[in-house]
């Protein structure tokens, strides 16, 4: 049968007229109404364990916006939570955890198998959300790539430099190693579940994939995402994976093949002409409109999301930001964007 999705359409390499968009982060706290639903849940945390609730904001920016994609409403720290680490937010600041820096602290680790008990109400959401989307909304799972996953297990922390993570790998690389395979395991395992559950796309977010340099990044960074989407290849030949190793910079240039992705995330380091000569030559990119423009708006964000349409539009593209929206952002920004990349 012809694939009628426009996301699916662009992930299996079709150039299409206008590219269809989503957003990184766009259910989040720049919308009133995710707000409100996260009050009503109590705690961020709480938000994401309900899946009547997580489907509801998942939804929000849908029906606000029309995106052609919807992204499942979780975190991608709740893996470790549920291999075992403890977890918790604190507001204002941003997610706490208990920390991996030994052979101990590895062995306190659960075995992979058992993460359903934690992670069924996610596989609940992605249920509720395969019967409730409109026909032509693609449904995306997600996970974070282990790189990035392990960048806050071992410092128990968002971190501007990985500095804790880099110290494990450099003095104990046995310890490091063996957490990064129990992520691998782990992430390959919670995405089979979210596709059995009805995701039609995964995305592997490698925020922090830009400080890892020379040998690192290709074992650490490449390495593990080609594992987990060959993994998933294997068992599921027809969902398209996204790559998004942040900050690769010209390194973003052969990822496609090294990976195995079908589509590879952009941040907005490159340049949207860059890109398509080095990237999208391979296949489907998704990017690149930096987030800022969410909140600053006018003539510079009608200009540099026309500059990306452009680039790209000669062959596959999904349009999206180079990062998640901000808080700050304002909501009639983001229908600015959707109107001039759809040329209204
Ligand atoms: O207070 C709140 O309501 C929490 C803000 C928030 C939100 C809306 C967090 C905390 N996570 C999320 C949802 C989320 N996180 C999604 C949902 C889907 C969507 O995009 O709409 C996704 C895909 C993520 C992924 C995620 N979480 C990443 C990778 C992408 C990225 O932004 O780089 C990372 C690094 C996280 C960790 C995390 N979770 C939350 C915060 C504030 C952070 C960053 C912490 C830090 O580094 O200090």
């Amino acid at each position: 049968m012809p694939q009628q999705k426009t996301i699916l359409r662009a992930l299996a390499g079709e150039t299409l007229p206008t590219p269809p968009i989503w957003m990184m982060r766009q259910a989040g706290r720049y919308l009133p109404e995710y707000k409100a639903t996260r009050a009503q849940a109590g705690d961020f945390l709480s938000l994401c364990y309900n899946p009547e609730l997580a489907a509801e904001v998942t939804l929000q920016p849908i029906r606000r916006y029309g995106f052609d994609a919807a992204i499942l409403f979780a975190d991608i720290l709740l893996l470790p939570q549920a291999l075992g680490a403890d977890l918790w937010f604190v507001t204002g600041e941003g997610p706490r955890l208990s920390t991996i820096t030994d052979q101990a602290g590895l062995d306190k680790l659960g075995p992979v198998d058992e993460i359903d008990a934690v992670l069924s109400p996610v596989y609940e959401t992605v249920k509720i959300l395969s019967r409730e989307l409109p026909a032509d909304t693609t449904l995306i799972g997600f996970a974070g790539a282990p790189w990035t996953v392990a960048t806050y297990m071992i410092a128990g922390q968002g971190t501007p430099d990985q500095g804790p993570a880099h110290a494990l790998k450099n003095e104990n690389r046995p310890v490091f190693e063996a957490l990064l395979a129990k992520i691998t395991a782990g992430t390959i395992h919670y995405l089979s579940r979210q596709i059995d559950a009805g995701a039609e796309v995964v995305k592997i977010f490698d925020s922090w994939a830009g400080s890892l340099e020379g040998k690192d990044f290709v074992r650490y960074a490449i390495e593990p995402a080609r594992e987990i989407t060959a993994a998933l290849k294997a068992k599921y030949p027809h969902i398209p994976v996204i790559a998004f190793p942040r900050g690769a910079g010209h390194r973003y240039e052969g990822l496609h093949a090294a990976i195995g992705a079908d589509c590879i995330a952009l941040d907005d380091g490159v340049t949207p002409n860059w890109a398509a000569g080095h990237v999208q030559i391979d296949g489907c990119v998704q990017g690149n409109l930096a987030s800022r423009h969410m909140v600053t708006g006018g003539k510079d964000l009608i200009r540099e999301t026309r500059k990306v349409v452009q680039a790209f539009s000669n062959g596959p593209h999904i349009f999206n930001l180079g990062h998640g929206i901000t808080p700050d952002a304002d909501p009639a920004n983001v229908q600015l964007m959707i109107d001039t990349v759809r040329g209204i």
